[in-house]
């Protein structure tokens, strides 16, 4: 298992939509275990295949957020959504593409899920509160779509900015 670079925006492949995964190979296991021990270095609450530079659609979370709870990975293969509430839910959300940078996304405040689990099984699931919130911010980034996308114009413009600025520093440091 290794731990992997994070991609910061603005990068073209945080763009791009990403490919279905037709098989889950042993490399593919691999991968996502990487991504879960990515996604917990961090740390955070979700990852996407994307961010790592892989076009895959392959996403991770665990919305665990108590430090002495067991911890629930989930691995995703080709997450959809097959259904959305009509209740909206506001949650300030952030990226590991973005860090330190927080916007208020409204999204549905629960979503069906159908998804091919690490084991190449087929699942459906009804997520809610803040895996609702993650889940959907994951399948965004397979998708091409960052929670600024859905900022007003001039905030995305600032934190855009402060990106670039960013990876400027890091690039020199
Ligand atoms: O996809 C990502 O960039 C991961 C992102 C997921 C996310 C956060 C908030 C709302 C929706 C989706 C993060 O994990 S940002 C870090 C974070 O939220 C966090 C980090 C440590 C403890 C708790 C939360
Ligand atoms: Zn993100």
């Amino acid at each position: 298992m290794s731990i992997r670079p994070i991609l910061i925006h603005p990068d073209p492949r945080l763009k791009k939509v990403a490919d279905a995964v037709e098989t889950v190979t042993p490399e593919l296991k691999g991968l996502a275990e990487d991504m879960l021990e990515t996604m917990y270095d961090a740390p955070g609450i979700g990852l996407a295949a994307p961010q790592i530079g892989i076009l895959k659609r392959l996403i991770v979370l665990d919305c665990v957020k108590e430090e002495d709870a067991k911890p629930e990975p989930m691995v995703m293969f080709n997450p959809e959504v097959v259904w959305e509430s009509e209740a909206l839910n506001t949650y300030e959300e952030g990226c590991l593409s973005i860090p330190d940078q927080y916007g208020e996304v409204e999204r549905p405040a629960e979503v069906g899920v159908k998804w091919i689990d690490i084991e190449g099984e087929a699942r459906e699931a009804k997520f809610d509160a803040l895996w609702a919130t993650c889940v959907q911010h994951e399948i965004d980034h397979l998708n091409g779509k960052l929670f600024i996308d859905y900022l007003k114009p001039l905030r995305r413009q600032m934190i855009t900015r402060k990106m670039q600025k960013l990876k400027r520093e890091r690039a020199r440091a």
